[in-house]
């Protein structure tokens, strides 16, 4: 709503300062009401990027369930500004212009103005504008009602601690597409072990993060969570937990495949357990002994599709125990500050990669001049950087790390847990461990060429580049961008290569087997971003990849320092796409890393 008013810079400011904090609330650990009710508007004040005008509207919410700032601005402007929120490449100044002129205030009414070809007239936009306006509507459309991984996972895990810290419980899973990390979640499944149901059932419908009972029986309810989407949780009894988990993990596919193995063997396998032609219940109680009572391994519930995961698992091999893990990444080779379109400094992005995830290298990539958008630095500007970073690391060597109490004060954001593995961490790994590589995202223009010269990429430790513009060039066009790119010595990584957002928007049109082949003769490396609306390369490419030996780097692409979080969802695609440790560069000490690398 800000941003629909007059063009200034103050606006501007709030309103980036706005996105940041719901951003961040968004991926905390822990809820805001939490951090609230334990330490007030102090505690909400030391969640970084929250400061205290933001801080003091969060608490108006939680005592009021308003805020009067929101309400003003809601009542002087008539368009039903959530509804559009989610169409990428239209923002609210065009949807201000289209209201202006046709009075729509809905999205509905927006596809009804579109297809009926009205919005051509108006001055500024065009047929081809009204096209890609329609294409958008569709897009989002088709993706509603799906969730993406990343924006339910901090508040389903937080459910799942909960439920398995209730007395009672034995043991409790989110199941279904979410522990198999798939990208998008239509529902979320609990499976609890419990011989108490009623309690259980009592208790998980009356959390705070329920905002509507669909349905409750014994064993089984189903319910909305406040963000929208639906919960089922299934209670069962402990010794047949693990045929349960089995079959609401999935996939379906898997499932069925899976009972067909038991009849081969002449077994049965339902929920409940593995039954031989007696009904004598043979396994049941966990999972892995689900999987070795039909002579297989335990699989991963990442590559749990019927894809040639079960041939994988027979005859008892340690196969599939090779999947990279979740812990196996030393580095991050996308990180942005606020050189750029980043909101924190390079020391605040480090010390958060060291501090609060332990790892030892990060790489900074800002964007480069061609991008207005993001302010992207020049030749003289990146050099700049480049010694500043240079700096940085001698202070690093010395011990003088800036450890300024701005991150370590998230007191209240972390679970016992992982504070006393931090403190762990910290204690165990010196202070001049660390590393900041100097770097860039580089920007591919439509011929492939680069918008800084290789003299100067050379200087940098490690180049990573990338396509942010002229989505709609014809697949040979986009193809030609990359290899001509990948064929550039200075440049080290692809980063995004397919430029898709899941629901968002398509990607631009790129054949991945030339893109694949011209990456391993190369050698240059291509990208899993991490960040949940991306997860790009995705999880059919990454198996693609890894067959033909095309090394690979998962990158968080943070913008804040809590985005390093998303490290998980890309290590999760790597799953999903059969990627092994050694499939993964930045699984590699430092020193490894750079001696892999092009150059
Ligand atoms: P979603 O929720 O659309 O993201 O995907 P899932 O995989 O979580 O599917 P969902 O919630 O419908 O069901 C959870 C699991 O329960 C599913 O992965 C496998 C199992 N399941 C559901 N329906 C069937 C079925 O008709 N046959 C078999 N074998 N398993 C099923
Ligand atoms: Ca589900
Ligand atoms: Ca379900
Ligand atoms: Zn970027």
């Amino acid at each position: 709503m800000l941003e629909m008013e007059e063009e200034n810079p103050n606006i501007m400011f709030k309103v980036r300062s706005y996105k940041t904090a719901s951003d961040v609330i968004r991926n905390l650990s822990s809820g805001i009401d939490e951090i609230y009710e334990d330490n007030g508007l102090k505690g909400l004040m030391q969640i970084p990027s929250i400061g205290k005008a933001i801080a003091s509207k969060i608490e108006e919410y939680l005592m009021t369930g308003k805020i009067k700032y929101l309400e003003e601005l809601k009542s002087k402007i008539s368009i039903n500004v959530d509804e559009f929120y989610d169409l990428e490449g239209i923002g609210p100044k065009t949807i201000k212009i289209i209201y202006d002129n046709l009075g729509v205030k809905d999205l509905s009414n927006l596809e009804k103005a579109a297809s009926e070809g009205k919005l051509r007239n108006i001055r500024g936009f065009s047929e081809k504008k009204e096209e890609m306006i329609l294409n958008k509507i569709r897009l989002l459309k088709k993706g509603r009602g799906r969730y993406l991984l990343g924006e339910v996972y901090p508040l389903v895990k937080q459910i799942e601690t909960r439920l398995l810290n209730f007395e009672g419980v034995k043991n409790a899973v989110a199941a279904g597409s979410f522990r198999r990390m798939k990208e998008t979640i239509g529902d979320i499944d609990f499976v609890v072990a419990s011989n108490e149901s009623k309690k259980i059932m009592d208790y998980f419908i009356s959390m705070p993060e329920i905002s509507e009972i669909l349905g409750r029986g014994t064993s089984k309810s189903f319910v909305r969570l406040n963000n929208g989407i639906d919960a089922d949780l299934l209670v069962i009894p402990e010794d047949s937990f693990g045929s349960a988990l089995q079959y609401f993990t999935g996939s379906k596919e898997h499932g069925v495949a899976m009972r067909k193995v038991a009849l081969g063997k002449g077994f049965h396998l339902n929920e409940w357990g593995i039954f031989d032609e007696n009904q004598k219940k043979v396994a049941g109680s966990t999972e892995e002994g689900v999987y070795h009572m039909l002579d297989l391994e335990w699989i991963p519930p990442e590559i749990r599709e019927n894809n040639g995961e079960i041939e994988l698992a027979k005859n008892g091999g340690k196969r599939l125990s090779r999947l990279i893990q979740y812990n196996d990444l030393k580095g991050d080779l996308q990180v942005h500050s606020n050189s750029t379109d980043g909101t924190m400094s390079i020391e605040d992005m480090a010390l958060a990669a060291k501090e609060t995830f332990g790892l030892e290298y990060i790489a900074i990539t800002d964007h480069t001049k061609s991008l207005k958008l993001t302010n992207g630095l020049d030749d003289s500007q990146l050099l700049d950087q480049a010694n500043k970073i240079s700096e940085l690391n001698d202070r690093i060597k010395q011990g003088r790390f800036d450890t300024k109490p701005r991150l370590s004060t998230r007191s209240g954001l972390e679970s016992q847990k992982a504070r006393d593995e931090k403190e762990k961490k910290t204690k165990m790994s010196d202070n001049k461990h660390f590393k900041i590589l100097s770097a860039a995202e580089v920007n591919i223009m439509n011929d492939g060429s680069l918008d800084i010269p290789n003299n100067v990429l050379d200087k940098l430790d490690i180049v990573g580049a990338a396509i942010h513009s002229s989505f709609s060039l014809p697949i040979e066009v986009q193809t030609d961008r990359l290899l001509k790119a990948m064929e550039n010595p200075s440049i080290d990584i692809i980063f995004h290569p397919t430029g898709r957002r899941i629901n968002k928007r398509e990607g631009y049109p790129v054949n991945i087997e030339k893109l694949l082949e011209n990456a391993k003769k190369t050698s240059t490396l291509l990208e899993i971003d991490a960040h949940y609306d991306r997860l790009d390369l995705k999880d059919e490419y990454v198996k693609m990849a890894v067959q033909k030996d095309v090394k690979l780097v998962i990158d968080s692409d943070a913008h804040h320092p809590i985005h390093f979080a998303f490290l998980t969802f890309g290590i999760g695609q790597a799953r999903r796409g059969w990627a092994k440790k050694s499939d993964i560069l930045n699984t590699l000490p430092l020193e490894e890393l750079l001696s892999s690398i092009k150059r």
